[in-house]
């Protein structure tokens, strides 16, 4: 596989941190030239003399001018990210000193890295299957406790070791079937096709929980969507701001006045909330803007993963109807009252399907968070098993799902050894495909160029 990627011979640079002014920077090469160039530059030691995972500080030099005072640290191979020579130099974070440096190592031979190639040669030299590699672009996107975790636990190999361990079980019968037709003359079974189904019912039930794991996955990733929806007056704004702890929306007492949408995140327990307030709901307005912004207030409702309905408790309402128009939309949501600080005594008659809140004064705002929480996450975030958050894996396993189908169907009409075998190896052919066993270089080079560059 190795001397099918172009320029895998040669030696990549990139700028490991982001552009830009900084204390320090740190440039990476990986790759065969990688300690000789390096060595070019540094004068005061010979690097091809010194020992795998040390550090050197001393002058960068070149053609006699002195580049910057870095320190390189020297990692050979195979014990490097990269399985190959790295470099990494740490140099002063000025951009024309970057540049600069940049530029020297690659006159002397090594070439700009594309995005992710380093995690590329990592892959291709089995430092880490595709799920894992997949991981580390997540781990560096990660932006709450729960993605970082899942992240850390892919790259660690969670889900690749999940995968193997069905993969061997089915390498092995589909030797024992494969062995049964070079033997078809005898009419001998090697294979023992009790053990066999209730093995590929185990595993389907693995890949199902994989499968269904990915609504959480997605959620852990990409957040929930949550739209504020209500009357004008109802006091989303109020609560908006309630959520966030700070007076970002405008908030009167002239119905109509968010026209537009306004969207920020909260962290809930680790989990990333998009709230998003909008235009109070009004079916007959003159006013055109406002008309444009009730129209998106609808839109944001279809949109969201989870709908907040506002209303005040101190105006006329009719709770019945608002059940029966949210549960059209197909999707969780929450009913909360508010202004409940200013109701009279005995008329709160609301059932437990209902908050009641008072967004002005901040009162219950916890029980809302709380009950997000649960709308948005079916299960539990901290949960050992293994969680998908990979669009590509989702849609490799639900191929798989398909495939398991087809074996059991296979086995329970007593279908001949070589059909069978056709729908094993289907079946492994999906699961090579997210850890990498089965792969072609458009596909490597598609995931890896989601990548930042320098990793
Ligand atoms: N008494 C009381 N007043 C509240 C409460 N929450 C909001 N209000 C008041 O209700 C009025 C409307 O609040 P907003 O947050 O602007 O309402 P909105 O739903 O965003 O309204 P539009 O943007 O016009 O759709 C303001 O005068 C708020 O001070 C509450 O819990 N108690
Ligand atoms: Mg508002």
């Amino acid at each position: 596989m190795q001397g099918s990627l172009t320029g895998w011979d040669d030696t990549i640079v990139a700028l490991a941190t982001p552009q830009g002014l900084g204390a320090i920077a740190v440039i990476r090469l990986s790759g065969k030239e990688a300690l000789d160039i390096t060595n070019q530059m540094f004068p005061s030691k010979n690097l091809l003399k010194q020992a795998s995972h040390t550090l050197h500080v001393g002058l960068l030099k070149y053609d006699n001018e002195v580049l910057d005072e870095v320190v390189i640290s020297l990692y050979k191979n195979p014990k490097s990210y990269t399985g190959e020579d790295v470099i990494e130099i740490s140099c002063h974070g000025s951009p024309f000193i970057q540049e600069k440096i940049l530029k020297t190592i690659t006159s002397l031979g090594a070439r700009m890295a594309k995005a992710g190639e380093f995690t590329q040669r990592a892959f291709l030299n089995g430092k880490l299957d595709l799920a894992q590699a997949e991981a580390v672009a997540d781990l560096i996107a990660s932006n709450t406790e729960a993605s970082r975790n899942t992240a850390l636990k892919n790259i660690r190999g969670g889900f690749s070791s999940a995968l193997h361990l069905l993969r061997e079980e089915l390498i092995k019968f589909s030797a024992l079937i494969e062995l049964e037709l070079d033997f078809s003359q005898e009419d001998v079974e090697f294979a023992d096709r009790t053990a066999f189904k209730n093995l590929i019912q185990q595993i389907a039930q693995s890949v199902h929980q994989l499968v269904a794991s990915f609504d959480l996955g997605n959620v852990i990733k990409n957040g929930v969507q949550v739209a504020i929806i209500g009357k004008p007056n109802a006091g989303k704004s109020t609560l908006l701001n309630a959520l966030l702890n700070e007076e970002r929306a405008i908030v009167s007492s002239i119905a109509g006045t968010t026209r537009d949408t306004i969207e920020e995140i909260i962290n809930i327990d680790g989990v990333l909330f998009r709230l998003i307030d909008t235009a109070g709901i009004r079916e007959h307005t003159n006013d055109e803007i406002e008309s444009i912004g009730v129209g998106r207030s609808y839109e944001k409702a279809l949109l969201a993963d989870v709908i907040l309905y506002l209303f005040d408790a101190t105006a006329e309402h009719n709770l019945e109807e608002i059940i029966l128009w949210l549960k059209s939309y197909n999707k969780p949501f929450i009913l909360v009252a508010n202004k409940t600080d200013i109701v009279k005594v005995g008329e709160t008659l609301f059932t437990e399907q209902v908050i009641s809140i008072a967004a002005k004064d901040a009162v219950n705002i916890d029980t809302i968070k709380k009950s997000l929480l649960t709308k948005a996450i079916k299960g539990d975030i901290n949960t050992e098993s293994t969680i998908v958050t990979n669009t590509r894996h989702f849609d490799a396993l639900k191929h798989l799902s398909t495939c398991l189908q087809d074996i059991e169907n296979a086995l329970n009409d007593n279908i001949p050894g070589d059909l069978l075998a056709l729908d094993i190896r289907q079946a492994l052919h999906y699961l090579g495909t997210i850890t990498g066993q089965v792969t072609n270089e458009e596909q490597l080079d598609f995931i890896f160029s989601k990548f930042c560059i320098g990793k």
